[in-house]
């Protein structure tokens, strides 16, 4: 058996019930097989696979909290280490009632290769807890946090672990993280990303994951000889990647006709109104049904279905799995060429083949978002130095990287003679990397 089913494998039996985890670990492994196949005697020596495959460190551990009727809650909270090669750990913390441990290795792992294509110093590492923010009071949400970082703060740090937002995770709750790691520690440092101006954040954080999407987009239409400008877009989501990636789609010319949300999704045909979906989402927390008080001409459906409209680029910005095998065949029924991930994981592996199939050209998460923790250790380095960066200097930077991972991974496409093929271009671009780090520093 070739040592890349082999590894497949035992990840499967190590960590039963973990299906995300097997899936991104699949889809990561298939790609590296010309890179594994032409160095399979030095890596099986190193059990290089087998590494990777490991996170350094797992904690899992419970979260006491008070809500308003004075009646105790319990959560799990977790933090997966996964590797340190190239530089601290890094990767957000999801807030999410399905979050367990296999989401949030399959997360760490990818976040491992995302953070190597971004070309800075971070290791990868993901966080979170089963606890949902949606219905808390403040108050509720504070108490959560605050129990959430007096314990993960043994394990972080500035120069450690460095934790950031992801979904249900946003400025509010990294400002009471940020507190209580200060009260408990003492200290004053950039331990999270995603802060609030006032106390350390960056300038562009909050736009950078949707922003560098649209940079990482539009260079990959340039190289395949088509402009943005004049195009449909489809967006799931409408949360913080989903927003700003339609704000920016909006900006370069394009059309952004849907959004979705975990109880439906709106279809506008004059294009979205993203004044009136910030308020609905970022002031008032609430559902996206409310659009048509704004827009009485738009539509919107309960449930799924985002992916039945017509559109040529379409953007999963929600969460894993929410485009299908079913959902891959109506875009390329509809005419889509262009499927770019702002989430992770969202398309399966069985859609991303029928896309690809179908000469779609599909750029996978770890690349096109990794505008965001891009721009994260862009946050780490202004606190380093004590300075902050204008909102172009941080724009431009953002821009300059979402270019180059394009080109490193279309680069690295080629060089294995997959041509086009993006998946493979990211994922052997993001290992080489790690793998380099890893065997220069030993047996660790
Ligand atoms: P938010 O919490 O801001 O928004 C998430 C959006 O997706 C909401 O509209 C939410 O709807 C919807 N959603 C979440 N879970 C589900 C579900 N199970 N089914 C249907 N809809 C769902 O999160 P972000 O925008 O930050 O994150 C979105 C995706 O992007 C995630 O995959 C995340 O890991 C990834 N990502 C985030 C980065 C960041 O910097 N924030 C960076 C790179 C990737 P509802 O409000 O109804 O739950
Ligand atoms: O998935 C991701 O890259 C994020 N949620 C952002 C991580 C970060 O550290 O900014």
């Amino acid at each position: 058996m070739s040592y890349v089913d082999e590894v497949i494998e035992l990840v499967v039996k190590q960590n039963p019930s973990e299906p995300e985890f097997h899936q991104a670990v699949k889809e990561v492994l298939e790609s590296l097989r010309p890179v594994v196949d032409a160095n399979e005697e030095k890596f099986r020596r190193e059990a290089l696979l087998e590494r990777i495959v490991n996170p350094e460190r797992q904690l899992k551990f419970r979260i006491p909290w008070v809500d308003d009727k004075g009646q105790v809650q319990v959560n799990t909270g977790y933090r997966v280490q996964f590797n340190s090669s190239i530089g601290p750990y890094k990767g957000g913390l999801r807030l999410h009632p399905s979050v367990n441990l296999g989401i949030i290795k399959f997360l760490g792992f990818e976040q491992v290769f995302k953070n190597s294509l971004t070309g800075l110093p971070i290791g990868g590492g993901k966080g979170g807890s089963d606890f949902d923010p949606k219905g808390k009071s403040d108050r509720e949400v504070m108490a959560f946090c605050q129990s959430y970082m007096t314990e993960l703060c043994k394990y972080i740090g500035a120069d450690t672990d460095v934790p950031a937002g992801d979904i249900g995770t946003g400025a509010r709750e990294i400002g009471y993280l940020f507190g209580q790691y200060k009260r408990i520690k003492g200290v004053y440092e950039g331990v999270l990303t995603g802060k609030g101006l006032s106390y350390g954040g960056s300038l562009a954080r909050k736009e950078a994951t949707g922003y560098g999407l649209l940079y990482f987009t539009k260079e990959m239409l340039i190289a395949n000889g088509m402009d943005i400008a004049g195009k449909i877009v489809a967006v799931s989501g409408a949360g913080n990647v989903a927003i700003y990636a339609a704000e920016k789609a909006t900006e370069m010319g394009a059309k952004v006709v849907t959004l979705s949300d975990s109880t439906g999704w709106i279809y506008d045909a004059e294009g979205i109104d993203l004044d009136a979906v910030k308020e609905i989402k970022e002031v008032k927390r609430a559902r996206l049904s409310e659009y048509k008080n704004y827009r009485p001409n738009a539509e919107y459906h309960e449930g799924k279905g985002v992916w039945t409209v017509k559109c040529d680029i379409a953007l999963p910005c929600a969460t894993q799995n929410e485009l299908l095998i079913d959902d891959a065949k109506a875009l390329v029924a509809n005419g889509c060429k262009v499927v770019a991930e702002g989430a992770n994981m969202p398309t399966t592996i069985e859609a991303t083949e029928y896309l690809q199939s179908n000469g779609v050209i599909f750029a996978p998460g770890k690349a096109a978002n990794a505008g965001g923790v891009a721009t994260s250790a862009l946050e780490m380095s202004q606190n380093s130095e004590r300075l902050s960066w204008t909102f172009e200097e941080v724009d431009a930077k953002l821009q300059r990287i979402m270019v180059d991972i394009f080109h490193n991974l279309d680069a690295a496409a080629k060089k294995y003679g997959f041509e086009g093929n993006y998946v493979v271009g990211a994922n052997i671009a993001g290992f080489e990397k790690v793998v380099d780090a890893m065997l220069a520093q030993g047996v660790c």
